[in-house]
């Protein structure tokens, strides 16, 4: 199976990004995670890009705040699929400057782009791409969907018992 990239701007990135690393685990899928930033480690962050493809990665997600350059750069260094987590990381305007950041790409130049914060969609996107050519992780991804289904109803359930008058 080809590997997933997370890369993310700074440790401060680390307790929301977990949430990506820690769906890839439960899937199996194999990954590597990395702290590279396009403005501080430019070039580290260049050769992992660059290198992706011929590493055995499938996918790269790249989450970054603030200016959030990081997804777009990495994006301009391979042709592998990119997904952008737009962090959060400041209070100023909730990460709305890192959702345009990372999601207002230049025609040519495609970065998917998942909600502020976003990072369980982020793996899962990545998951369902490797999937599209992978029938057990397919299975998997469907036997996730029916378990949030049964959860949803059973909430649904509850709360119709709670307070349906
Ligand atoms: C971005 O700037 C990082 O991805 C992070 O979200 C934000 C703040 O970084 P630190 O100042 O916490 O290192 O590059």
């Amino acid at each position: 199976m080809k590997k997933v990239a997370v890369v993310m701007g700074s440790a401060s990135d680390l307790p929301v990004v977990e949430k990506a690393i820690k769906t890839l685990r439960e899937f199996d899928v194999p990954h590597e995670v990395h702290i590279y930033s396009a403005h501080r480690t430019p070039e580290e962050a260049h050769a992992l890009s660059a290198n992706a493809r011929k590493n055995g990665f499938g996918v790269i997600i790249a989450a970054a705040g603030m200016a959030a350059h990081l997804a777009g750069s990495v994006a301009a260094n391979t042709t592998l699929p990119v997904i952008g987590i737009p962090m959060k990381s400041t209070t100023f305007s909730n990460g709305l400057d890192a959702l345009l950041s990372t999601v207002q790409m230049p025609s040519g130049i495609p970065v998917a782009t998942v909600a502020v914060d976003g990072a369980v969609n982020a793996a899962l996107l990545a998951i369902e791409i490797l999937a599209v050519s992978d029938d057990a992780l397919a299975e998997k991804l469907a036997e996730k969907r029916a378990a949030d289904t049964k959860k949803v109803l059973a909430a649904n359930a509850e709360a119709e018992e709670t307070y349906n008058r």
